[in-house]
């Protein structure tokens, strides 16, 4: 029988993984790229800290908050994010992370956004979190997707939350008449028995949907969360206010698309 699909039978299955529960999780393509990218992490936070460089970068991680107070915290996040975003191989090394898983669920033709971003949680502090959101709702295309990387593994409330497709759009679709004047905090108690805690592992990738709710709580597991997040986009999908050149940057044009732009119409002709 012939193939009446186009599609790469991979591309279509993890597609549809992604369109059913808004997320896949996928281990890291490629684990040397991770193991520099949390080294460099934990290189930054040590030199932040006045400390030496642990042997095991995970137990560090996990316990960092023994190490900081919540005061110093956005300092070292801030030198950490600046280390991160200072090296020019951090982000094709992000990106090789879920490449493969990136081409089939948004394209080859792509655009990154320019700064890797770098979430820490300590255990029970309130002053980190990310009240439940969509992108979408604050100058996000829907065309974006985030892939979100731990350094440590986790789970339970030391990760992020998801809403479910099936769940969120009726709810979103009456957003407007049902939550006019809720806080944030009453849309979370709201859905907070419909979202689905984020179980990954370090050595895994999550690339979810930004178009459904998420966000966080106070994380109450006994460790530190650590994780990264950055949005890809097809490339010429249309864009909302985080724009090309200014947050995205074109990363895998191809030859025909270069040579498409590089071209001028027949000049020559005395136009004005
Ligand atoms: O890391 C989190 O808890 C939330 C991340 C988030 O909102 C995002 O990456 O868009
Ligand atoms: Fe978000």
């Amino acid at each position: 029988m012939s193939n009446t699909t186009f599609l790469e039978p991979g591309a279509e299955e993890l597609g549809t993984q992604f369109i059913e529960n808004g997320y896949v999780i996928l281990p890291a393509q490629d684990v040397d790229a991770l193991a520099r990218i949390r080294e460099l992490v934990v290189g930054g936070a040590t030199s932040a800290l006045g400390q030496d460089l642990p042997k095991d970068h995970g137990d560090y991680l996990n316990n960092f908050h023994k190490h900081v107070s919540i005061e110093n915290l956005n300092n070292v996040r801030l030198k950490v994010i600046e280390e991160l975003n200072s090296q020019d191989w951090t982000r094709p090394a992000y990106f090789n992370l879920a490449r493969q898983a990136i081409y089939d669920i948004v394209g080859n033709e792509l655009a990154m956004q320019r700064r890797l971003n770098l979430s820490i949680q300590l255990p029970d502090d309130t002053s980190s979190l990310l009240p439940v959101h969509a992108d979408v709702w604050s100058g996000d295309s829907p065309y974006e997707i985030v892939v979100w990387v731990p350094l440590v593994d986790c789970y339970d409330t030391k990760s992020m939350y998801l809403m479910p497709p099936d769940k969120d759009r009726p709810l979103q679709a009456r957003m407007g008449e049902v939550f006019k004047n809720a806080s944030a905090q009453e849309l979370f108690q709201h859905i907070e028995h419909h979202v689905q805690w984020m179980n990954v592992p370090f050595g895994h990738v999550l690339v979810f949907s930004q178009t459904l709710m998420h966000g966080n709580q106070p994380n109450l597991v006994p460790e530190t969360r650590w994780s990264m997040n950055c949005r890809f986009k097809s490339l010429f999908s249309p864009y909302a206010d985080k724009r090309l050149g200014e947050f995205f940057e074109p990363i895998t044009a191809r030859a025909a698309t270069q040579m498409a732009l590089d071209y001028d119409l027949p000049g020559g002709f005395g136009d004005v």
